[in-house]
Order: structure tokens, then sequence, then C-alpha cells
């Protein structure tokens, strides 16, 4: 049941999808948008693997059916794909870990059965479940389990009768229940489409009422998520709260992300900031680039716990017509050690030149997770302004210049046009960010030509001059 760290890394958020595919800044990379999301929602008293569907970009499998046996609601779990992975549908009070669960409800009693109305439809080769464990201390007293294979069209009430492996006198004092539409088998695989729908669970031979036995309780799962980015949250802060945080300790700006290692529902350890999905294998999507990035960069503070480092990822990749699908340009891996102080760091690229990249991806870490051993719980890391400078900003740096004067410019500039005579030319400025603020097209006449640049801020600029044989680029200052 223990889900691999990277699984876990695997996010998604449909708002972190809507990137501006014109824009070539990394979006919110100055960290100043959040907003609340509400994910899911879920029975009262029980995780569900809703979140690990929702961060895998596949649909909800864990939702409120008004197919009732008993109210208006039951719980209705599916074996949904997504991308990667098959997400087993699961529901469960307390938290699964290796070949145990913790945690609970408070339970005293040992009951002569468990009784629930089901209704089914599970694959081939494909088992759904339930469970409910009894425990004293951290020793399991007793398990009702139930598996279903094969189609049970409507509500029919199953009765589990516990096996007892503490003696009579000895009573529980935690009930743990696990509800899961596929195998819990680590070797099977989930079949997608597997469904069970569950209602009215009862107890036999003692008074008690099942906790929210009825699937009538339900409570949405919000998140307060940085725009733009997928985080980490929504695999902890069930658990051991967020592990993304806007914070107030900004380098620019109101906002930063702070990213914290925190331990998931699972009881590994995750805490990350990423613009793409990462599933169990590997990283996919990303942000829309039309040119090779050549570095991100941004402001950092790093408090990790023992050894613990911040590491960073990033990865360029271009669709490849020949073969049909994205191939990995260049994958940089920077890892940041403590700094009290904010503090810029670099992700360089090396590639330039084609093929262009096509999409950036972006995978920021709390923890080290190249290095299992030395990932630690708490470990901090908080970025702020992260940016991008592409492979065409710099040949706009390195192009000439010399045919602009007066540089620094103040009104006017003069472009010397000297071999590009009886041609209409579009002159376009571009600010240092890149974008166009200001175009012009002349019918060059002579050899000179001006354009009116009063309006403009003081900075650094770029001109493109295209309409001649190659484009020319460069850069120029206005004071
Ligand atoms: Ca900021
Ligand atoms: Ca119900």
């Amino acid at each position: 049941m223990k889900t691999k760290i990277y699984a876990l890394l695997g996010i998604l958020m449909m708002s972190a999808i809507t990137i501006q595919v014109k824009s070539q800044e990394i979006p919110n990379g100055n960290m100043e948008g959040w907003s609340d999301v509400t994910a899911y929602e879920n029975p009262v008293l029980y995780e569900t693997s809703n979140f690990h569907i929702y961060n895998s970009g596949g649909e909800l499998n864990a939702i409120k059916t008004t197919d009732a046996q008993d109210g208006n609601y039951a719980l209705q779990l599916t074996t949904n794909p997504a991308p990667e992975v098959n997400v087993n549908g699961m529901a469960f009070i307390g938290y699964p870990g290796t070949n145990t669960i913790y945690g609970g409800v408070p339970f005293n009693k040992k009951p002569t059965a468990v009784k629930a109305w089901v209704k089914y439809d599970v694959k081939d080769l494909d088992t759904a479940n339930i469970i409910v464990i009894f425990k004293t201390s951290t020793y399991v007293n007793g398990i009702a389990r139930m598996q279903f294979t094969g189609v049970q069209t409507d509500y029919t009430e199953v009765t589990i009768t516990p096996t007892w492996f503490l003696p009579y006198t000895i009573l529980p004092d935690t009930m743990a229940v696990v509800l899961s539409s596929s195998t819990l088998e680590e070797e099977v695989d989930p079949q997608v489409g597997s469904t069970i729908t569950i209602d009215h669970f009862s107890f036999v031979g003692v008074p008690d009422e099942f906790p929210n036995y009825s699937f009538e309780d339900w409570e949405s799962v919000s998140l307060e998520e940085p725009d733009s980015w997928i985080s980490s949250n929504a695999f902890t802060s069930n658990s051991t709260g967020a592990s993304v945080l806007k914070t107030g300790d900004s380098y620019e700006g109101n906002f930063a992300s702070q990213i914290i290692t925190q331990k998931t529902i699972w009881g590994d350890y995750t805490g990350f900031l990423a613009n793409c999905y990462v599933g169990k294998e590997d990283i996919y999507g990303g942000m829309p680039v039309n040119d090779n990035p050549l570095k991100v960069s941004g402001y950092y503070k790093y408090t990790g716990i023992d050894s613990d480092s911040a590491l960073l990822v990033a990865r360029t990749t271009y669709f490849d017509e020949s073969t049909n699908q994205s191939e990995i340009l260049e994958e940089v891996f920077v890892k940041l050690g403590n700094a009290s102080e904010y503090t810029p760091f670099e992700i360089p690229f090396q590639h330039t030149g084609a093929p262009l990249a096509d999409t950036l991806s972006l995978v920021f870490s709390s923890s080290d997770y190249s290095i299992e051993e030395n990932v630690r719980l708490g470990s901090s890391l908080t970025l702020d302004d992260v940016s991008i400078i592409y492979e065409s900003d710099n040949v706009a740096e390195n192009a000439l210049s010399a045919g602009v004067s007066p540089n620094p410019a103040t009104g006017e500039i003069r472009f010397q046009l000297s071999h590009l005579l009886d041609k209409s030319m579009k002159i376009q400025i571009l600010d240092a960010k890149g974008e166009v603020v200001k175009t012009q097209t002349v019918n060059v006449r002579s050899m000179t030509t001006s354009m009116d640049v009063s309006a403009l801020q003081p900075g650094i600029y770029f001109y493109r001059l295209t309409g001649g044989n190659k484009p020319l680029e460069g850069k120029f200052i206005i004071q």
C-alpha cells in the first residue's frame, strides 16, 4: 500500500494547467498570486484516494453518490485511470502504512459482525475490499475483512465476521477502516472501472453506531495554493499540515512560497512546488516555451534538517515529429544548502540552437529525494522571484548595437540601415522582459530612420528589425 515517493510527487491541479501559451515568463514566478482551491469532498472521518487521483490527473474516484441504500448519499469508489497509473478508489479511517494502518477512531467493543450494504462491479482479476481493523494499543486485535469479485447490480447486505487475534477479554481501543475498489496486493494491477458502492454500516452484538455509518456527512477539502503552480499540499494537508505555504517573508512583493518537507498520509515525506505533473516513474507536462531557456533564476532561503538539502529539477523537452513524441533536451539538477538570508540561485542550461525547446518542467523540492536517507521532516525551502532567461535574450544582448544611436538614447533613436535600402522594414522595441512595447513600419528611403521613444520608461530595451535579408537585433538604453 505504500506508494513510492515519486508517485506522491505526481500532482494535478486543473488551475495550474491554464498556462499562458504566449507568455514566456514563468507564471506567478513572483509567488504573489494565491487562491483557495476546493479540491474535492471526503466523507467525514475518512481520508480518500481523491488526493492521489487529483494529483495524478484523473477523475476523482471516491465520490458522494445519490445512489443510496439509506438516506441521501452513499460512498462510491472506482478505480480510475490517470496518465501514468491506475488509481485504486479508496477510503480509510486511519492512515495506511507498510503492512499496517496507523491511527483510527476510538472504539472499545468486540462486535460479532460488521454489516454493510454494497453493490459492485469488480473487473476480472480484480478484488474490491472492505476491511475493518480493531486495534489494542498498536496491536491488531481483530480484523473483519470481505473481498468482492464479479458483479452485484442491486444493493445487498453483507455480514462480515471478525477474526480475533487477542483473547476475548482484551478489548480494542481503536478502529480503523480500509475500503477499496481494487486489489490491495502490490504485485497486482488495479483494473480500471472496478467499482464498489457502500452504504449503511452497522455492528452486530454491540449497541455502538458505526462512525458516519450512512455516508451522509461529507466535508470539502480546500487548499490555499499558489496560482499556476502544482503543490504537494493535497498529499499532506489532512495528515501533518500544509507543505506549501504563503509566507510574508518575501524577497520581492508581499509573498513568497515556503515549501516544507511533511509526512504524507502514506507515511512518506514530501514537499514540493512544480509546474508539471510528476508520476511514479517520470515527470510530464510543464510550461510551453518557444525558445531554449538559458537559465532559470530566483531567490531562496533554506533550512535543511541534518544533512538535507533542497533539490531543484529543470527539464526541457521538444516534440520530435519523426518519433511523434516529446524528447528530453536537457535535465538539470541543482542542490541548495542552508541560507538564512535570501540568496540568488541559478539553474543553468547548456543546450542552445536546434531543436528548440517547447516545454520547460520545473520541480522545486524542500528535500533532496535523490539521497533518500537524507530526507528530513521539516526541511524548509522558501522561494521568490523565479524567472527565466532565454537564448534569444542573450542573442539580443550580444547583437551589435552599433547601428543604433545615440545610445543611451533619450527622446529619439536612429537606426543605420545602409544595407537595407528600398525595403519595407518593421522595427520592434522590446522591453527587458521581452515584451514588445513599440512597433513601427517604415519604408526606408535613406540610410537612417528614426523612432520616437520619448514615451518609454528609462531602462534596457531590445530592438528587432525585420524585413531585410535577415533580422537585426541589439540592445540600447533609454536614460
Ligand atoms: Ca514575491
Ligand atoms: Ca447513506
